[in-house]
């Protein structure tokens, strides 16, 4: 694979069955042209963030090899997320932090920094979720956070109560 680089994705879901759905977009993942799934983590059970009242959420990360751009990237994702059944068109503003059947974020891209409208990275909230960073940092400690350090750097910055790992069997 030719100049290929390290992104980091975040995944998350609570509607429906969240594991099953976090669990086909990593086969979904895999299966993208030009990339190569490198770590996934444990899947842990979040409280929700942004909006309160609202299910517990299950996140994870993958960290992956690809010789996709950050947009083209960007595309397969919301495919992915389509696939699961998510409608964006149905969601309003008040919906931002809403419920989910699947969302897949960019969340770094090398130690690249993208401002455009709709691809932003780092994730402009990345530094501040313990819910993204708990998961990533199990993958990815070492991977550059622009602006921050590295990943681990800012896993120390947010408060982990609740983000634990689920038992899988
Ligand atoms: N995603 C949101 C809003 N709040 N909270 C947790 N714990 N995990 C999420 O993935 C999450 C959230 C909307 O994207
Ligand atoms: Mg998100
Ligand atoms: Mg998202």
């Amino acid at each position: 694979m030719s100049k290929s680089s390290i992104a980091s994705i975040g995944l998350g879901a609570n509607l429906g069955q969240p594991l099953v759905a976090l669990q086909q977009a990593v086969g979904s993942l895999a299966e993208l042209p030009h990339t190569e799934v490198l770590a996934v983590s444990r899947f842990y059970r979040t409280p929700a963030w942004g909006q309160l009242q609202q299910p517990d959420f299950v996140n994870a990360a993958a960290l992956l090899k690809t010789a996709l751009s950050p947009q083209a990237l960007l595309k397969h994702l919301l495919d992915i997320e389509r696939m699961a059944g998510r409608d964006r068109d149905r969601e309003t503003a008040a919906m931002r932090w809403g419920p989910r059947v699947l969302d897949l974020d960019l969340l770094l891209y090398g130690d690249q920094v993208i401002n455009e409208p709709g691809l932003r990275v780092p994730h402009p909230y990345l530094h501040e979720r313990a819910f993204a960073l708990v998961p990533l940092a199990e993958i990815a400690g070492d991977q550059p956070f622009p602006g921050v350090g590295t990943v681990a750097d800012a896993l120390r910055g947010v408060d982990v109560r609740g983000v634990e790992a689920i038992a899988v069997c």
